[in-house]
């Protein structure tokens, strides 16, 4: 990685390491954010750690995933995260605001700087030249607690942006270009770092959309250089002062490189259902959609909603179409509603949500069974729209916006020859009165405010050397966190509740799951490559936890859900010979040997499964750390007895 942006940024932060020599390093954490339906269980860890006040410049409690309120449950949720906000000295801000993701990149993100957050799009903020990352709960609760983390040196994938876009070719299309050739697992363990000219071409907001995406392939973070779009953003913002100048040197060294020509590149979309099944609009054909959403921390900026407007101006939205638009921010939607552009969208037939993740987490809009809907968004793996045979697609804006008017998937080509709309930066308004800013330190903090809806977050015991296990799930590649934890607007309001989640752990996938973990002590998962990919919930391994697993074994597993996994006390292994993965079907039992003593001495564990006369060998590839964090039971347990005194 040497010269590259991302080491520059981890350099500034470091405490302790080397990034060029060593694996892992300590680095200061500037800010954090959290996010209503993972931050109650942050803050509860939080509480459990027995912290006084956060130890970062910034860190801020967002609301924006669970405002369907249909029961008391997520309006307790929000008003337990708004009295963690004042106790710990978090910025608080009220649902109605917008997306943290949109909103970070607003009010907060600055250049040079490390983020961390409980969502796994916390990458967003790479658009303007931050190093941010999206972590599990407790690795967000560490890092306020401590102003510091562990983190694990990426590779470095220098992505080369040529030429420059046709004006009907949208930032979305350069990322979903990129995930067609990195696919939802090329950018594990990476940062993807973009250079070149074509980076000069792009806006912050547009930048943003980008970095946004390179969670679908995995990547730990996405970073653009900090120049004079960002000081132009930033100064939109009214935050000029917060610029820094931030490049790559020309001799960086990546791990991978990879050129998108923009000269050449058309409008993509991604088939149902994986973000990397990417082709071209046109390859697609003139397929009919019944649903078309225009929003999420992907594409909801201001200047992805003028296009919106200017494209439906003076036109309406196909009488078969159901358009709605969800604008990421309050100021986005003030800024529409005084220009006119909201009127625009209006009147030609379009749904205006609120200011929130909405649809894109499954909260409101299921589209009909057997549908077609045409998205904005990140992520259209299946069922996560709320109907579980609906076809979603992603694409940008503009070609959402045209296929609302014709009724099928168009290319916007059609419309845009000659519409430009520029990013009116000198027009923003800002309004920043949805923020609670948290009063100073007092000797009686406020209290915390517990509805009935919150439980307490279940805890491991660190593991046997010897054991039993049973297997009581066998999947193949690519396991979502939606498909272990599904989330929708009947799910989510339990999100403080894992005994209640419990009941629907892989639901879509096994209806039988939460029967056999009930009827085995110490379930084993059983799964093929990138195990856990999507999303930073932790509910996908706490409700598991809940449930009595002790072991995933699989191919491989993505980032964040491993990481959860290890924090949750529950082992995260690998096979030293693939092939040994076909000895174990459902309900086959295993006994495992020298757990303790393998994860003490870096040797492969052994595993007797039933059937089978050698031993499967299993590994657990990670850092001393997160062996002393499994050997405790997890990582609460280990912090609780190795971190008194430090964390207040
Ligand atoms: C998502 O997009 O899947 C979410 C909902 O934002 C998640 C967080 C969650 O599950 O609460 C994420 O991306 O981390
Ligand atoms: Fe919200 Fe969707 Fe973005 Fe997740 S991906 S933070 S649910 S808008």
């Amino acid at each position: 990685m040497k010269g590259t942006l991302t080491e520059k940024i981890i350099s500034r932060a470091l405490l302790s390491g080397d990034p060029v020599t060593d694996t892992s390093l300590r680095v200061r954490v500037h800010q954090t954010l959290t996010q209503d339906s993972t931050g109650t269980v942050v803050y509860l860890q939080m509480e459990a750690m027995g912290i006084d006040r956060v130890k970062t410049e910034k860190s801020v409690a967002y609301i924006d995933h669970n405002t369907l309120q249909t029961g008391p449950e997520n309006a307790e949720d929000h008003r337990f995260i708004q009295s963690a906000a004042a106790r710990y000295g978090i910025t608080f801000s009220k649902a109605g605001n917008g997306i943290c993701h949109q909103l970070h990149l607003e009010n907060f993100a600055v250049p040079g700087k490390i983020l961390m957050g409980s969502d796994s799009h916390t990458p967003t903020c790479g658009g303007l030249g931050m190093l941010a990352v999206g972590a599990g709960g407790l690795d967000v609760a560490e890092a306020m607690a401590f102003g510091a983390i562990d983190l694990t040196v990426p590779r470095v994938i220098g992505i080369r942006l040529t030429g420059s876009r046709k004006p009907w070719v949208a930032a979305k299309d350069v990322i979903l270009a990129v995930l067609k050739e990195l696919t939802v697992s090329g950018g594990i363990g990476s940062v993807l770092e973009y250079s070149g000219a074509g980076v000069a071409t792009l806006s912050v907001t547009e930048r943003a959309a980008i970095a946004n995406m390179g969670a679908e392939a995995g990547a730990t973070s996405s970073v653009f250089p900090s120049d004079d779009n960002t000081r132009l953003y930033l100064k939109a913002q009214q935050r000029e002062q917060d610029y820094l100048a931030l490049a790559a040197e020309p001799d960086a060294c990546y791990d991978r490189e990879l050129t998108i020509d923009l000269d050449t590149l058309e409008p993509m979309i991604a088939h149902p259902h994986s973000p990397d099944r990417v082709t071209t609009v046109t390859a697609a054909g003139p397929l009919p959609v019944q649903q078309i959403l225009i929003g999420s921390c992907t594409n909801a900026s201001y200047h992805d909603l003028m296009k919106t407007a200017a494209i439906l101006k003076d036109r309406q939205v196909h009488p078969g179409v159901n358009l709605a638009i969800s604008p990421g921010s309050a100021s986005i939607l003030e800024m529409m509603s005084r220009n006119g552009a909201l009127a625009d969208m209006i009147r030609a037939g379009a749904r205006i949500l609120e200011c929130a993740c909405g649809p894109c987490i499954g909260m409101g809009q299921s589209p009909a069974g057997g549908s077609v809907s045409l998205r904005t968004f990140n992520r259209n793996f299946k069922g996560r729209s709320g109907t579980s045979d609906a076809a979603v697609y992603l694409c940008s804006p503009e070609t959402a916006a045209v296929s609302a008017l014709t009724g099928k998937l168009t290319d916007p080509a059609v419309f845009l020859e000659n519409l430009v709309v520029p990013d009116d930066t000198d027009k923003y308004v800002i309004s920043r009165h949805l923020f609670a800013i948290p009063a100073a330190p007092s000797s009686t903090p406020p209290a915390l405010v517990k509805g009935s809806n919150i439980r307490e977050v279940p805890l491991n015991a660190p593991p046997e050397n010897q054991w039993r296990g049973e297997v009581v799930m066998k999947a193949g590649d690519h396991v979502t966190t939606d498909d272990i934890m599904p989330s929708d607007a009947s799910l989510l309001p339990f999100r403080s509740n894992i005994p209640h989640l419990s009941a629907y752990c892989f639901e879509a996938l096994d209806k039988d799951f939460v029967r056999r973990c009930r009827e085995t002590a110490n379930g084993l998962i059983v799964a093929g490559r990138n195990y856990g990919q999507g999303s930073s919930r932790e509910h996908a391994a706490l409700v598991p936890l809940y449930l009595g697993v002790k072991a995933v074994m699989a191919q491989s597993f993505a980032r964040i859900h491993r990481s959860n996994l290890i924090n949750s006390g529950i082992l995260p292994l690998t096979f030293l010979h693939p092939e040994d993965m076909a000895s174990l079907a459902l309900s086959t039992k295993v006994h495992f040997l020298n757990v303790r003593e393998a994860l003490e001495t870096g040797t492969p564990i052994q595993a007797q499964a039933d059937g089978r006369e050698a031993p499967i060998l299993l590994r657990f590839d990670g850092s001393e750390q997160e062996v002393a964090w499994l050997l405790a039971g997890g990582k609460l347990n280990w912090i609780k007895e190795n971190m008194k005194g430090e964390v207040s």
